[in-house]
């Protein structure tokens, strides 16, 4: 397994401490914060995000769904004992998808922004801000007041969970722990001159101790050029038969394009190759790569055809 990723990153954390708690063994690709990423567009296409895992010539974007592939590979500790699936999901989407702004708005308030990017040179600080805007369509973060009330809100539900119980839902982690966890963790790790805000929830820096501690597994460092040719070795996975569950009316086969429905949305071009109930998966070639599947979570993501 390789992960392409940066150490700064939350949703990487978010992994990497996966990887920490089912003690898995895996390879690290250090990527670009900001594009261009030339390492990584031949093995995705055009999808920009971090992370992405690889697994040979698999490419699998987005924490959801390489969390799935990391259940699926290594079942013990499970992500979902702790509750029924349906619930350990949500509450992981709410926090990937609502918690994380408002932590991420209250960590780059200026003092934290200081913090984190006081020692880079001022060109790189400018190139930072002008990629995230971009990526937000242009649009200013949420105002640090306002981040600063969600979060404090955010913590005290999270807080409430705690109440009783070591994890989120239960005694034994979950999905849910590591995805409310990674923008805690930037918090407490990153900018920890404004992580007064966790005095007023005791719960949740002991809690944040405790996920700490699962740790990132064993990692060996790897070059992307090993990356590229791991994936220029190895041949995607052959597709099970159970592979297509039509909603957009265009049969497998199709040119298609899959891009995140909002925040950093370059899509990805490819062959329809399968379309599950939960994932979509192209087929690519690239002269440096060869032939890869690209998989995505249907969930957050929009598919289009490409017009002949
Ligand atoms: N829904 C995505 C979100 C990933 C995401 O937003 N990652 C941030 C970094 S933590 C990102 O991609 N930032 C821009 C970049 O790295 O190019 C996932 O679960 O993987």
């Amino acid at each position: 397994m390789i992960l392409h990723h940066y150490p700064t990153s939350p949703f990487a954390e978010k992994i990497r401490l996966i990887f920490g708690y089912k003690n898995i063994t895996w390879q690290s690709v250090h990527i670009p914060m900001v594009m261009p990423k030339p390492d990584l567009m031949p093995l995705t296409g055009g999808y920009r995000k971090t992370p992405v895992l690889q697994i040979g010539a698999d490419i699998y974007c987005d924490t959801a769904l390489v969390c799935d592939v990391l259940e699926h590979m290594a079942p013990a500790p499970s992500l979902y004992n702790a509750a029924p699936k349906g619930l350990v999901r949500s509450l992981a989407q709410w926090a990937d998808t609502l918690l994380f702004p408002v932590a991420m708005a209250y960590n780059f308030q200026p003092k934290g922004a200081q913090h984190v990017m006081g020692t880079m040179p001022e060109d790189v600080v400018k190139v930072f801000a002008a990629d995230r805007q971009a990526m937000r369509g242009g649009g200013a973060r949420m105002p640090a007041a306002d981040a600063t009330a969600m979060y404090k809100s955010h913590l005290r539900r999270i807080s409430s969970m705690l109440e009783g119980q070591s994890f989120l839902l239960g005694d034994t982690p979950c999905l849910a722990d590591f995805s409310v966890y990674h923008s805690v963790w930037f918090t407490i790790a990153k900018v920890p001159v404004i992580d007064g805000i966790l005095e007023a929830t005791p719960l949740v820096r002991d809690w944040a101790n405790r996920m700490a501690a699962f740790g990132h597994g064993k990692e060996h460092t790897i070059t992307a050029a090993d990356a590229i040719q791991a994936a220029k070795n190895a041949q995607p996975v052959p597709l099970t038969d159970d592979v297509f569950q039509d909603e957009h009316g265009f049969p497998l086969g199709t040119q298609v394009t899959v891009a995140a429905d909002s925040f950093g949305t370059e899509p990805t071009a490819g062959k329809l190759v399968a379309a599950t109930r939960t994932r979509l998966t192209l087929e690519r070639s690239d002269p440096l790569t060869g032939t890869v599947h690209v998989h995505f979570p249907r969930m957050g993501f929009i598919m289009k055809k490409v017009d002949a």
